[in-house]
């Protein structure tokens, strides 16, 4: 079981808000974290103090910065503040990060954010802010803007932050961002947006395949009304999907009210349909509103800021040549337009096609991966297995056919590689329909090279997953060989799982 147990955080803030940190650090104590803090480091002559005091956090597995009215001492080093280093540290490690602001400053930043947005070149010193009634350092409100726009060493995620007036505000949020929502049950949400039929939701009813009689129906669909929501669950974890119907009265609808539609969003799926490129221009300008939109709920609220993935759709295996060649050129000027528009996000591109499901399977096991840390072991580990063998294919499927890790000698081409999908994905609903444990098969590449490969289920706690192994040669020569690699690839396997899934598989 993940607990937040001897999870070591690290606690920064200036000499100014020391009350509140020795109080955190009692707080956190209860909660079974093991909580560490310099007040060493406020000597700042001591610049060993100092360095030592940045190698703890580089230790700790968690930060929180407390940022009250003074900026505090300045690392003579770069010129920033002590504080302002310990949390650049964390950020650039990736630590999990969290910010709180005294309530009264961060009122005034956001008169301060608002006055630099009107003027940027306009420079405002400390007397004009005394003059506003402003009461803390210029530092902390340039700081607070640094961390919100954040660019440092290229990193651009906006860590969460939260005003506070006392520890208990601040102890709520600790609760629901690293004990509730990390370490047990989580719905996430995945809002799917893009103008009509660009193919939202015949994605959505590929990621769902299990429909009987999946392609009349996508061919079928009509316009989505509003927002439509399904569920599904991956690895244990709920997920809701909403697809946001792309007319224009819809758009419009969403727009208007931002904050009822966009939040809470852990991850965006902007999907544009390829082939119509007369709609390139509506599509993009829709992607810029929602941006503008979201940007402002986020900060207004205090949201983690969502990763983008794009989908570029009806990318078809079948498209002429010279229709693909064109799109291709496109695509170049395309992806340069949606970053512009998104400065600041996480963006992901992918080419995807409801014609080839393995593009779409793969887009949103990659989104996945964002939601889930901890899947990306599981390839390392499959490449660490399949060194100096002769495996071409090992994958691991949830018991959705999502794919959670898998690992491809370079040398596979991507078409068989995509063959070896759909062959997968028919084999799964066998192996689910005839209730069996284990599937063997043989088959040959484009090549002519023979590959043989095994599917066999893992079962831990009630879940099912599916381990795919594949090799070249045939059976019964391969049979020993694909065999003592599941069992080598299995106990590895379980104790990745059962670390990802947060609860106990016992109950
Ligand atoms: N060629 C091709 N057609 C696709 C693809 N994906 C979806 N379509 C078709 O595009 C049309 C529109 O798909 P939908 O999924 O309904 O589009 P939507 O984005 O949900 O549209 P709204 O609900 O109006 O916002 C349907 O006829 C689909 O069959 C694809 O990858 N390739
Ligand atoms: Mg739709």
């Amino acid at each position: 079981m993940i607990s937040s147990k001897n999870q070591t955080v690290f606690l920064s803030g200036t000499s100014e808000v020391m009350d509140i940190t020795n109080n955190l650090f009692s707080e956190l104590q209860k909660l079974d974290f093991k909580p560490t803090w310099y007040k060493k480091r406020f000597e700042t002559n001591n610049l060993d103090a100092i360095e030592e005091c940045l190698k703890n956090v580089e230790k700790s597995d968690r930060y929180i910065l407390i940022i009250g009215r003074t900026y505090g001492s300045i690392y003579p080093k770069t010129g920033n503040s002590i504080t302002e280093e310990e949390f650049k540290t964390a950020l650039i490690l990736n630590k999990p990060v969290l910010v709180f602001i005294k309530s009264e400053v961060y009122h005034q930043f956001k008169i301060f954010e608002s006055l630099k947005r009107k003027s940027e070149r306009f420079e405002i010193s400390s007397n004009d802010l005394k003059s506003f009634g402003f009461d803390a350092d210029i530092g902390v409100y340039e700081f607070i803007l640094r961390v919100v726009n954040k660019r440092y060493h290229g990193i651009r995620k906006i860590p969460w932050m939260s005003e506070f007036n006392d520890i208990e505000d601040i102890i709520s949020v600790v609760k629901d961002k690293w004990i509730s929502k990390e370490f047990s049950y989580q719905i996430s949400k995945i809002s799917i947006l893009g103008i009509q039929n660009a193919g939202k939701t015949a994605i959505i009813y590929s990621i769902f395949k299990n429909f009987l009689n999946y392609e009349g129906i996508v061919r079928n669909l009509r316009p989505t009304k509003g927002v439509e929501r399904q569920h599904l669950k991956v690895l244990d974890h709920d997920i809701n999907h909403f697809d946001f119907g792309g007319q224009r009265r819809y758009r419009d609808m969403y727009l208007r009210k931002p904050e009822n539609f966009f939040l809470l969003t852990d991850i965006i799926f902007y999907v544009i349909d390829l082939q119509e490129t007369l709609w390139y221009v509506e599509s993009l300008d829709y992607f810029k509103e929602i941006i503008k939109k979201l940007k402002d709920v986020l900060i207004k609220n205090l949201w983690d800021v969502p990763p983008i993935i794009v989908m570029l759709h009806k990318y078809d295996p079948d498209l002429p040549k010279e229709k693909k060649e064109k799109i291709d050129e496109q695509v170049v000027l395309l992806k340069y337009s949606f970053r512009e528009h998104a400065e600041g996000f996480d963006l992901f591109f992918f080419k995807t096609s409801i014609y080839d499901v393995s593009t779409i399977i793969e887009c949103y096991s990659s989104a996945l991966s964002l939601l889930f840390d901890k899947t990306k072991l599981i390839p390392c580990i499959f490449s660490e297995i399949s060194k100096n063998q002769d495996i071409l294919i090992m994958a691991l499927f949830d018991s959705s056919g999502i794919i959670i890790g898998e690992y491809y000698l370079p040398s596979v081409h991507l078409s068989d590689k995509n063959k070896i999908y759909e062959f997968y994905l028919k084999v799964e609903r066998r192996i689910k329909n005839e209730d069996r444990a284990k599937f063997r098969f043989s088959d040959a590449f484009k090549n002519g090279t023979p590959f043989s490969g095994v599917i066999e289920i893992i079962r831990i706690g009630q879940l099912h997953f599916y381990l795919l192994i594949i090799t070249e040669g045939e059976f019964p020569q391969v049979e020993q060989k694909l065999k003592n690699k599941i069992e080598n690839a299995r106990p590895k396997i379980e104790e990745i799982i059962s670390k990802i899934i947060p609860f106990e598989l016992e109950n």
